[in-house]
């Protein structure tokens, strides 16, 4: 049997194997895996704020995405183990650009451009649409995008139009669930099984919902074993033609 990992997360602690930091089983060799493919040196590509300015593509890419303030750079800065990588703000709303970094191999991170800031004129959120989609239309890189949602919310309706249009795009995402820390074991069991049954309704989703926390670390490494995961998958494909 493979061992159960999460269960020595700190939100896993005395609760069994049932309400684990996440509802995917890892081994020891995918954590590890995980573990090298972030321990190297990241650093910023660029920064496209339309889709002209996209960077050449290059590797493979994982992007993050969620509504403002979700978490999406703090998530990166607790993957990559790099306080400043990407800019956390407290100010929601701020970041309209998608932003690539590389590491040391072929992955990259997108911290993409956050939705649901209710004061955003409609001008800007056509613009941000208008942007995504090109994005996820046209990047034969893009292995997959993890939609972040704030643990204390759950998934909403906000979530709806990413949701959309990465089924539209045919582009794989999950779900992951970000500031788990400020949930007890008992909430954030619930938050997984609704998160899990919410997404029946969306069969393009892909199926496990990942719970994290960047101000803790939990869920970090299992999140890194899910991308080695899924970069070894790509990996044994024929590579996708290059601009
Ligand atoms: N409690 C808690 N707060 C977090 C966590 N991750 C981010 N935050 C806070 O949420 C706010 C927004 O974070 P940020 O990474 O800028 O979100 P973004 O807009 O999605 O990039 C900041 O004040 C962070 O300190 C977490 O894991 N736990
Ligand atoms: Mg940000």
């Amino acid at each position: 049997m493979q061992s159960r990992q999460t269960t020595r997360d700190g939100f896993a602690a005395g609760q069994g194997t049932t309400t684990a930091m996440t509802t995917i089983d890892f081994s020891r060799d995918e954590m590890e895996s995980g573990r090298k493919l972030f321990a190297g040196e990241w650093r910023f590509v660029a920064a496209a704020a339309n889709e002209t300015s996209l960077p050449p593509m290059r590797g493979i890419e994982i992007a993050f995405a969620g509504r403002s303030n979700v978490g999406k750079s703090s998530l990166i800065n607790a993957l990559t183990g790099r306080k400043g990588l990407a800019r956390v703000s407290r100010v929601p709303g701020r970041t309209q650009e998608l932003i690539f970094f590389a590491g040391e191999g072929a992955l990259r991170l997108v911290d993409m451009p956050g939705y649901g800031y209710a004061a955003a004129a409609k001008s800007r959120v056509a613009a941000w649409s208008a942007m995504i989609r090109a994005y996820l239309r046209g990047r034969a890189t893009l292995a997959r995008v993890y939609v972040l949602v704030d643990a204390r919310r759950g998934l909403s309706a906000t979530d709806e139009p990413m949701l959309d249009a990465l089924e539209q795009a045919a582009v794989s995402h999950q779900i992951v669930l970000t500031k788990c820390d400020e949930l007890d074991g008992a909430a954030l069991s619930v938050r997984l099984t609704e998160t899990t049954a919410a997404l029946v309704r969306r069969p393009a989703a892909f199926p496990g919902v990942l719970a994290t926390s960047a101000r803790h670390g939990s869920g970090i490494a299992e999140l890194r074993a899910a991308i080695a995961r899924l970069v070894a998958e790509r990996r044994k494909r024929p590579a996708p033609p290059q601009q």
